[in-house]
């Protein structure tokens, strides 16, 4: 049976604002999916999204939502799960958002290792902005800000977290959604950050 995904959009909103083939909009599906295979009640759900192009997510996804300040994704979410340990808290935000103006909080959640799922989109660039560099764009990489190529090295976000104490790390791409789905559901399952 095909899997009806009316329940998990806001359909009013559609269609996004982002750009046609953008992987945001398989980011969007791999976690609707992943949140229907755990059986969740979207009104158990939060989702908090930064400001950016991946920030639109808490536009689309017919749950609690909150579209924060650039940056303060983390600190939104902690409160929200202080508040309601019971609701499933979901944090979406950009490379930008997670580890450039909200690198101190992204490390101190990881720390904590509170209970909440961290999906940092990263496309490795500045999307809204239109393209300058990012904590995460390559070495040698044009951006709007590089026009000779970055000249600084990139984090590994993965590895970043793993150091500063979160519970569950995983990676994987949009070109790979069913295994991103999968991703997604032994994250939410997991209990810390
Ligand atoms: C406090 C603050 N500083 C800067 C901005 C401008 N701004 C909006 S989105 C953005 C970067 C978005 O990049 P990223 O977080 O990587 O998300 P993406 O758009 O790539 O998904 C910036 C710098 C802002 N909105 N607020
Ligand atoms: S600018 Fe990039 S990240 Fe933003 S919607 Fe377009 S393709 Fe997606």
């Amino acid at each position: 049976m095909a899997f009806n995904y009316d329940k998990y959009l806001r359909i009013d909103k559609m269609p996004t604002l982002w750009c046609w083939g953008c992987g945001d909009g398989v980011i969007l599906k791999s976690i609707i999916r992943a949140i229907d295979t755990m059986g969740w009640d979207m009104d158990d759900v939060c989702l908090v999204s930064g400001i950016g192009c991946s920030g639109r997510m808490s536009s689309y996804v017919n749950c609690n939502t909150v579209h924060t300040t650039h940056g303060r994704t983390i600190a939104y979410a902690t409160g929200i799960k202080l508040a309601n340990p019971k609701k499933h808290v979901i944090v979406v935000s950009g490379d930008g958002d997670t580890l450039a103006i909200g690198g101190n909080h992204t490390i101190h959640g990881c720390r904590r290792n509170i209970d909440i799922n961290h999906i940092l989109v990263n496309n490795f660039i500045y999307g809204l902005t239109n393209s300058q560099t990012s904590p995460t764009t390559p070495q040698g990489f044009w951006t709007v800000t590089a026009q000779w190529g970055n000249i600084d090295p990139n984090f590994d976000a993965a590895k970043l977290a793993i150091a500063a104490g979160a519970s569950f790390v995983g990676r994987q791409s949009i070109i790979n959604p069913t295994q991103l789905e999968k991703l997604f559901v032994e994250g939410f399952k997991h209990e810390g950050y």
